[in-house]
């Protein structure tokens, strides 16, 4: 699992060079970026579980065939798996968000995911769509404590595009 220094640090020194400039430029916008991304790594954490209820809400109501039956999650247990993995997403982002990197989110949640989903017959689109959501429920939470919410959309971003690539 690595972090945006790190991640840098190993691809200059798998080829012995020094860091130059844009890798200096890289390594400066991360610590430039770390007060605004500990805030909302801070601002999900104290708020997590409203901030997947609302989310799932929001989903459900966007897409009511989910919790219909015959759709995904439909019945008790499948209804709190699919809560259970929006947590995860957002738990996993707020990691990234730390690390100013996605690694974590490649190591710990994506790799395998799109299969398993596909054998369970879980629908990508509404996931993503759940992502999607929950970056803008703390977008907009970390606005309201002060902080930049730009650098919320990274790790919820990079969720979406790896997800959706490999649903179809
Ligand atoms: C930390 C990394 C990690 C992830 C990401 C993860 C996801 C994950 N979600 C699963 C199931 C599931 N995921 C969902 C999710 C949904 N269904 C919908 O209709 C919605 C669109 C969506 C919620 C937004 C559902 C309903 C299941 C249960 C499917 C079933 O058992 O039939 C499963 C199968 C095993 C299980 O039920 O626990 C895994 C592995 N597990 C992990 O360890």
């Amino acid at each position: 699992m690595r972090d945006a220094v790190t991640t840098l640090i190993r691809t200059y020194d798998n080829t012995g060079r020094y860091l130059d400039q844009s890798a200096l430029d890289s390594i400066k916008s991360y610590f430039d970026s770390g007060v605004d991304r500990i805030k909302a790594a801070t601002v999900i954490s104290a708020n997590a579980s409203g901030i997947v209820k609302e989310a799932g809400s929001k989903l459900f109501e966007q897409v009511p065939e989910l919790i219909r039956p015959g759709g995904n999650a439909y019945t008790t247990r499948r209804y709190a798996a699919c809560l259970r993995d929006m947590d995860y997403y957002l738990r996993y982002s707020s990691y990234a968000l730390v690390a100013g990197n996605s690694d974590v989110l490649d190591e710990r949640v994506l790799t395998g995911l799109r299969e398993t989903y596909n054998s369970l017959g879980v629908p990508i689109a509404p996931t993503v769509a759940g992502v999607q959501i929950m970056k803008a429920i703390v977008k907009a939470k970390v606005q309201e404590a002060g902080t930049d919410p730009a650098v919320v959309d990274a790790p919820f971003d990079y969720i979406t595009r790896e997800l959706s690539e490999v649903s179809v």
